[in-house]
C-alpha cells in the first residue's frame, strides 16, 4: 500500500466526519473521545440495551471494547454489533485484557461466534489466548511472551475469518492472506493508558472511511495505524513524558498533513 493512499484515506476520514459508536471501558472513554474528534470522526458512546441497537444502524462503524466489561455491557454488545452487521456497519473488536481472566476470554469468543466482527485489533497476548495459543500476560498489558506476531495474527484471521492487527513495537495487519507490516510509533504510547484503545476506534473511523471510498478495510486499517505512528513520533519530539506527550499526541491527530504522512509513513508487504 502506498504512502499516497494513506494519506487519501485520512483526507477521507476528515472530509466524512464518520460517527463511530463505541462500547469502551471506562478508563479510556473521554480519551478515545477527544482522539476520535482531533482525528476529525465523530465519536458517541452509547450502552444503554435499549438504544444500542439503534445507535449501531446509523454509526459509519461500531467498536467494541471489553477493558471493563460487565454482564449487561455484554448483552449490549451483542445487539449492537447484530444491528450493526444487520445494516452492513463494519464491527471492530479489542478483546482486552483476553487470557487474564476466563470471563475476557469466554466473552471475546462469545462476542466472535455470534456478531461478524471485521477487524479484531489486540496485543500478541490478547489475540493469542483469543484463539486458544498461549503468551505471557499482565492483567490488560502483553507481557514478554515473544513469538512470530506475523504468523501469530495471520492463524487468527485464518481462524476467525477477519481482519487481525496486533499492535506493539511494529504492528500487523492480514486479512490472512495479505499482510502488512507497520513501523514506527514510539514507546512512550505504552506509558500512557488508553492509546491501544483509542487505536481501535481509529481503525473504526477509518473502517467507515474506507467503506465510504469503496476501498478494501484491511487498507484502511492499515491506513490508520501507519498515520497514528506517525502523530505518535512527532509528538514523543526529544524528550517525551506521558503528561505532555498525550496532550500533543491529540494535537499531531489534528494537524497531521498528507506530506507529512507520505514523509513518515513505513509500511511494508511481508
Ligand atoms: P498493551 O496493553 O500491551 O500496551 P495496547 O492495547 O495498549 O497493548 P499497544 O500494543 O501498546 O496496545 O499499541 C498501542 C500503540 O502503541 C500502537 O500504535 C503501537 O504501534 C504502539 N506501540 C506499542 N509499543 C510500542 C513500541 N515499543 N514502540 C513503538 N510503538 C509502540
Ligand atoms: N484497565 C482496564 S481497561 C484499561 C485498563 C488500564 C485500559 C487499557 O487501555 P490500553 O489502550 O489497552 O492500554
Ligand atoms: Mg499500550
Ligand atoms: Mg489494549
Amino acid at each position: 500500500m502506498e504512502n499516497q493512499a494513506i494519506a487519501a484515506l485520512w483526507q477521507q476520514v476528515r472530509e466524512t466526519n464518520p460517527l463511530v459508536h463505541n462500547i469502551t471501558n471506562v478508563v479510556v472513554t473521554n480519551f478515545t473521545a477527544n482522539g476520535l474528534l482531533a482525528l476529525g470522526a465523530s465519536p458517541v458512546m452509547a450502552y444503554a440495551k435499549e438504544e444500542v441497537a439503534d445507535m449501531a444502524a446509523i454509526a459509519g462503524a461500531l467498536v467494541l471494547n471489553i477493558g471493563t466489561l460487565s454482564a449487561g455491557e455484554v448483552e449490549a454488545m451483542l445487539l449492537a454489533g447484530q444491528s450493526a452487521n444487520a445494516h452492513g456497519v463494519p464491527v471492530v473488536f479489542d478483546p482486552v485484557g483476553a487470557g487474564a481472566t476466563a470471563f475476557r476470554t469466554d466473552t471475546s469468543r462469545r462476542l466472535l461466534r455470534e456478531v461478524k466482527v471485521d477487524v479484531l485489533r489486540g496485543n500478541a497476548a490478547e489475540i493469542a489466548h483469543v484463539v486458544g495459543e498461549s503468551w505471557t500476560i499482565k492483567g490488560v498489558d502483553a507481557g514478554s511472551g515473544g513469538g512470530d506476531a506475523v504468523a501469530l495474527a495471520q492463524r487468527a484471521a485464518q481462524q476467525l475469518g477477519c481482519i487481525v492487527v496486533i499492535t506493539g513495537e511494529e504492528d500487523v495487519a492480514t486479512d490472512g492472506d495479505t499482510t502488512y507490516v507497520v513501523a514506527g510509533g514510539h514507546p512512550i504510547l505504552t506509558r500512557v493508558t488508553g492509546t491501544g484503545c483509542l487505536l481501535t476506534s481509529v481503525i473504526g473511523a477509518f473502517a467507515a472511511a474506507a467503506r465510504g471510498a469503496s476501498r478494501p478495510l484491511l487498507e484502511g486499517a492499515v491506513a490508520a495505524l501507519a498515520g497514528y505512528s506517525v502523530a505518535a513520533e512527532q509528538a514523543a519530539g526529544e524528550r517525551p513524558a506521558p503528561g505532555s506527550f498525550a496532550v500533543r499526541f491529540l494535537d499531531r491527530l489534528a494537524e497531521l498533513s498528507g506530506a507529512d504522512i507520505e514523509r513518515g509513513a513505513r509500511v511494508r508487504r511481508v
